[in-house]
Formats: structure tokens, sequence, C-alpha cells
């Protein structure tokens, strides 16, 4: 036999609605009416001005370190708001409009920045998993979600975010590997901000789009521009309404930029350029989609101004109800592992106690 090729699916779909410079394609638009378009629009705004508050706790000291979202709010808003209540939604750190919109007051957010292990206790009934932090970790529980989904028969869908780098780590691959097989009802979004803290996109993987590994576990790959939340709606949308038919999973790389630090302990001036950051400042998903919304006169001054105020209240009350919780001693971190401290950590805690004594932090017990 001569040696042939094997004809295998080589493409991937991208999708842009709004664009960059605010022209929309109408057959495209899902015109979503306007309390769903003001719903997602204030959601976007929540998650910004809570990363602000959240950066000034932390540089007062209030709250631990923090990894903001800033500029990656159309990519989890606008796709979170696409599941039901019973479907399921895991997330990474990065996704706070996510976990308000599924419910999870803003003041259990801060405390898991703040380093209370309420901030990790999923609201009553809620099909959430906590945020989670060693990397690309998530994907395996979500698959596995999925895959009881399937076997009991329920009609649900499961979002599992995850970043760019997350797709390098073995546990993304072996689920998404696994999802193939079994044709799970699972998204796996991908947020490709350009950064795995100081490692570029171009160095975290030689394919030409992140989209694309979906193909070599035999299902569909989208990407889609993740600072336009009409693109991420509709591209989760029809991914999601696959999924509940038996159509299997998708991968979406929704392609954004993360504006801010990694984290509140990085700094980004190490290692990458203020022009790249003003290139994807202008493409901010925020002023874009207010643009678009005054544009279908959705949204006009006074109720922007409103919008913002409330939006503004309801963060401050939130931080409010955080300090109010503070009341308890960072002694606590000894306290739940050993029944009894082996004398090491015993050592620890006494010499901690006498620093926050000291420094009349906490109760100092
Ligand atoms: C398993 C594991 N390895 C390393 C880390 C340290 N770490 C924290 S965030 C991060 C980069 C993650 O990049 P990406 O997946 O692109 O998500 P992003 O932070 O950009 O949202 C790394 C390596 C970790 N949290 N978990
Ligand atoms: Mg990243």
């Amino acid at each position: 036999m001569p040696r042939t090729s094997i004809k295998i699916k080589t493409k991937v779909d991208y999708l842009s609605i709004l664009d960059g410079s605010g022209k929309v394609d109408e057959k495209l638009d899902p015109k979503l009416d306007s309390d769903r378009s003001i719903y997602l629009y204030r959601l976007m705004l929540v998650a910004r001005r809570l990363d602000e508050r959240c950066i000034n706790l932390q540089r007062q000291g209030r709250i631990g370190t923090y990894g903001p979202c800033r500029g990656q709010e159309a990519a989890h808003c606008a796709s979170t708001i696409v599941m039901d209540k019973d479907d399921w939604v895991v997330h990474t750190f990065r996704e706070p409009g996510s976990f308000y919109h599924r419910g999870w007051p803003l003041e259990r957010i801060i405390q898991y920045w703040g380093g209370y292990e309420e901030g990790c206790c999923p609201p009553e009934g809620s099909h959430d998993l906590p945020i989670a932090v060693p990397i690309a970790s998530q994907c395996p529980h979500a698959m596995g979600i999925a895959w009881a989904m399937k076997i009991r028969g329920d009609n649900h869908a499961v979002l599992c975010y995850c970043g760019d780098g997350g797709t390098s780590e073995g546990d993304f691959h072996e689920s998404m590997n696994f999802a193939g097989v079994y044709n799970l009802p699972i998204i796996f979004l991908i947020q490709n901000n350009q950064w795995a803290i100081s490692v570029p996109r171009k160095m975290q993987t030689a394919s030409e789009t992140i989209a694309q590994k979906a193909l070599a576990y035999g299902f569909d790959g989208l990407q889609l521009d993740g600072n336009d939340p009409l693109s991420v709606y509709v591209g989760t949308k029809e991914a999601v309404d696959k999924a509940k038919k038996g159509g299997g999973p998708t991968l979406i790389e929704a392609v954004t930029y993360r504006l801010s630090v990694h984290t509140t302990a990085d700094d980004p001036t190490k290692y990458r350029s203020d022009d790249e950051v003003k290139k994807w400042e202008k493409l901010d998903p925020i002023p874009r989609y207010q643009k678009y919304l005054v544009g279908r006169k959705i949204l006009n001054k006074k109720l922007i101004d409103e919008i913002e105020a409330d939006v503004q209240k309801e963060v401050a009350a939130a931080v409010e109800r955080y300090e109010a919780m503070r009341d308890v001693s960072p002694l606590d971190c000894f306290d739940y592992m050993y029944k009894t401290l082996p004398p090491e950590l015993l050592r620890q805690r006494e010499e901690f106690a006498e620093c926050l004594q000291r420094e009349g932090v906490g109760k100092g017990h």
C-alpha cells in the first residue's frame, strides 16, 4: 500500500459579534432583551468594582493575596449566565462575577481572599465548586460531575473554567480525553488572558490556537472574542444546547487579556510592556458593551449613573459585612489540622501569638 493521508477535521471556528471598534454583526447579535442586557452589564460592573475594592483591601492589609479579573469580565460573566441553576459551574479563581451570579454573597468571595475557610463554602443547594487555585485541578472534578450527569440521565451540563496556563497541565488533558471518549455534557472554557503569571501565551503551546486541542480529543473547539460579551454568550449557549442534546463536549477558547496584575504579589512591569497593556485597554469589554447598549437605547446616561451608584453601594456593604466577620484570630490557622499540635508547630504558634500581641492584631489569644 502506498503512503496515503488520513482526512481529519482541521478547522475551528472563530466568533466575533461586537468587534473592538464597536461594529456589530446584526445577523449574529443575540439581541438579548433589555432586562437581560442590563443584568449582564451590571454583573460585569460588580466584578470590576469588587476587583478594585479587593486590591485596595489587600494594599491596606485587610485581605491576603488577591487575583484580579480586570479585563476578563465578559469572558466569565457572559458565559456563566447561560447556565441554569441546576447545571454545574466549576471555577478557577478569576471569576468573581460568576460566583456572584450563582448566588455567592460578595463578602464570601472577599472572605476567601482574606484567608477565611468560610470563603470556600458554596451557598446551600448550589451546584458550584469552590475556588480552585491548583491550576487545572478543577478539570477532573468537572469531568466527573459531567460523567455522573450522563450516568444518571440528567439533562444538565457543566461549565468548567480554566486558564491558558492550565491547558499545559495533565489534569486538563486527562479530563478532555475522558470527556471526549464518553461524550460528556461539558464545556471547557479557557480564559486565554495571554499570560500565566510571567509565561506568555506563545511559550505555553506551539499550537496556533488553544481551541484546536479539542480536535485531537474528538470534539469541537471554538475560538471567540472573549472581550465581547455577545460572542461569549452566543458561543457558550451553542455549546451548552449541544451538550444537553447529547452532542458532547466543547472546548471554548475565549481570547481576552489580564489588564491587571496576576495577583497582588506580582509586578507585571517586569515581564510585559505598557504598550501591550494599552493596546488591550482599548478592547476593555465594559465600555465596549456600554456603548453598544447605549446604541440600542437600552442604557442612557441616567441609567448608567444609577447602576454605577447601586453597584458601588452593594460592594461597599459587602466590605462592611466582611469587616464585621473579621473578629477572629489569625491563630486559628493552627487549630484544625491536629488534635495535639506537634512541638514545632506549637513553638510557631507561641511565637506568632507573641507577635500578634506586640502588633495589636486580632485577639492574640
Ligand atoms: C498546580 C499548580 N502549579 C503552579 C501553580 C502556581 N500558579 C498559580 S497561577 C499560575 C498561572 C496560571 O496561569 P493560567 O492558567 O493562564 O491562569 P491565569 O492566572 O492567567 O488566570 C501558576 C503557575 C498553581 N497554582 N498550581
Ligand atoms: Mg492565563
